[in-house]
């Protein structure tokens, strides 16, 4: 693939900051109105989240069809997905694919890590640096740093000591790394641990899962697309993005409107196994609309789900470890799997339960416990993001006045619509604390963010003005609203990446980092504000 460098002067009237799902975007959406723009990306090629997660295993919990862009109708006719719930290298090809249909390349300067962006008051521009030194200007600072773009290492002893092969799943090789006939230890075991296990323990001499905490994880139903399939989501394309655009997270799947009381127990026992027998995301988001947000109700589903792991894993007892205790189905992010509880059947998988058996260190030759030393040829760790805020504190922003993001963010994120926050003008982020993208089928909510950034960027300066900030009223007001919409939510009081909470970065506390009121209401929200002339904002 032929890659181009930009030759530039390097004031720009956009920068763009990664170039994945929502840059890629952001760019050609720019391009078309006139503004001379430069997205700047860490790795060497496009791609984000999909460029870095190369873990085997890796793919979509997105229908496939409802995942891709629906800005083009001749790249929607165009791409063909091969599976229902496409695999990485799938998706990468993708967005490869976009970039090079749009001829998107020659505006991003790739193997450039931002490191710090200044706010020119005098110029009304922003002054930005990346870690090679390079430097640049614009009016428009976007930032489309991706949600869980800074992966985290578990703070345990000896962990540079291990000899053998050790990453990240975030940090998978680019050149590959085959896991066929060695032993391997995987940490962690959340949406990403759940779907690297699984495949791993098809080909792995010996597999030893470190479980902190099980999650509940429920079957993806994954299908390669047949023929008869492919021609039903070409003609029906349109229908499924409106529905996607019409439903809380931006997925086909969306609440019932009943109550688990409004129906027999008979009958909740035949829905439940109706949708755990569905593709997808329906058992989590098509459910009785109290589940998630009722305890008892909760509990009820909660027990469902256990019932299926204890009839999938054959030792009771190893069942019981991968059941959750101190926390409900949903409220933390549900794992899809293929044959993940099956895994455990197998001679070479074997369980470690870190409640009872704490990791003591990691040594030269393996990881051991307070009850056994693990031989290991390979350590994976599923340990999660730094989620969210992550990649803007790895960023200095200094807005008006010098002021640093991160003590503006201090006591949890402040910002209006999850797109600005007061006293950094003319800075937007896409995909950023308290914005709909969180959480949500992301290419959904990051198209409506993207056009709403576009278009606001457009008033601005067909008004003639060259700056626009959030009031912290308006800004106050909107964080108000988030932390409520959360707080009708059961996951609002359980330790995740939603509530903020990371184990392994004790300086984190727990602050709701999504937002939770559903992409309908998000954007309806956005349009007001659009409509009375960008209200809650200041234009100068
Ligand atoms: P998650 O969901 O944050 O999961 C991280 C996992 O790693 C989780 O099981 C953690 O256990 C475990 N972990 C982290 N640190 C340790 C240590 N020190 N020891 C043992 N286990 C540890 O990240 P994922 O990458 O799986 O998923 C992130 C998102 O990517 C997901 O929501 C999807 O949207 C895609 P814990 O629960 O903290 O006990």
């Amino acid at each position: 693939m032929e890659r181009q460098s930009p030759v530039r002067p390097a004031t720009f009237d956009a920068l763009v900051v990664g170039a994945g799902v929502s840059g890629l975007y952001l760019v050609y959406r720019l391009r078309a109105l006139g503004l001379s723009t430069l997205a700047l990306e860490a790795g060497s090629d496009v791609g984000g989240t999909w460029y870095w997660n190369r873990y085997p295993g890796a793919r979509f919990d997105s229908e496939s069809y409802t995942y891709g862009y629906s800005f083009s109708q001749a790249l929607l006719d165009e791409w063909e997905w091969s599976e229902h719930f496409s695999a990485q290298p799938e998706t990468l090809r993708y967005l490869e694919h976009v970039a090079d249909r749009f001829e998107l390349r020659r505006q991003i300067r790739f193997d450039s890590r931002v490191v710090s962006a200044r706010w020119d008051e005098a110029a009304s521009r922003w002054q930005v640096a990346t870690a090679d030194g390079f430097t640049c200007r614009a009016r428009w600072l976007v930032t489309a740093i991706g949600a869980l773009s800074v992966p985290t290492l578990p703070a345990i002893d000896g962990r540079d000591d291990f000899t053998g092969p050790a990453f990240h799943t975030a940090r998978w090789p680019r050149a590959g790394f085959d896991v066929a006939g060695r032993r391997v230890g995987v940490i962690g075991t959340g949406a990403t641990g759940v779907q690297v296990i699984q495949e791993v323990a098809k080909t792995a001499r010996h597999l030893t899962v470190f479980q902190r905490s099980p999650n509940w994880c429920a079957p993806l139903h994954n299908a390669p697309i047949d023929t008869e399939s492919r021609r039903r989501i070409q003609a029906t394309q349109a229908d499924l993005l409106r529905r996607c655009s019409e439903t809380f997270g931006g997925f086909l799947h969306d609440a019932e409107r009943l109550k688990t009381s409004d129906v027999t127990p008979a009958e909740r026992e035949a829905f439940w196994e109706q949708r755990y027998a569905e593709p997808g995301f329906g058992i989590w988001f098509a459910n009785y609309r109290d589940v998630l947000v009722d305890p008892a109700a909760n509990r009820l589903l909660s027990e469902f789900i256990a019932r299926k792991i204890r009839e999938r894993v054959k030792d009771p007892a190893l069942a019981e470890k991968l059941i959750p205790k101190d926390h409900g189905f949903g409220t933390r992010r549900v794992p899809l799997e293929t044959g993940y509880y099956e895994a455990f059947n197998q001679e070479n998988v074997e369980l470690v339960d870190l409640r009872e058996t704490p990791i003591v260190r990691i040594t030269r030759t393996g990881i051991r416990t307070t009850a056994a030393a693990h031989r290991l040829d390979a350590i994976v760790y599923a340990t999660g993001f730094d989620a969210v805020t992550g990649a803007f504190d790895a960023i200095d922003f200094r807005g008006a006045g010098g002021r640093t993001l991160r003590e503006a963010w201090a006591d949890g994120p402040v910002t209006y619509l999850g797109l600005q926050t007061p006293g950094f003008p003319n800075l937007f982020t896409l995909v950023g604390p308290h914005n709909v993208s969180t959480f949500c089928n992301m290419p959904r909510c990051i198209e409506q963010n993207v056009d709403w950034v576009s278009a606001c960027i457009e008033h601005v300066s067909r008004a003639g003005a060259t700056r626009i900030e959030a009031s912290a009223e308006a800004a106050a007001a909107w964080t108000r609203h988030v932390h409520e919409a959360a707080e009708r939510l059961l996951l609002s009081r359980v330790d995740s990446w939603f509530t903020g909470m990371n184990r392994n970065l004790p300086q984190k506390k727990r602050t709701p980092l999504i937002y939770a009121g559903g992409l309908p209401l998000y954007r309806t929200r956005c349009d007001e504000v659009a409509a009375a002339g960008y209200a809650g904002f200041v234009i100068a």
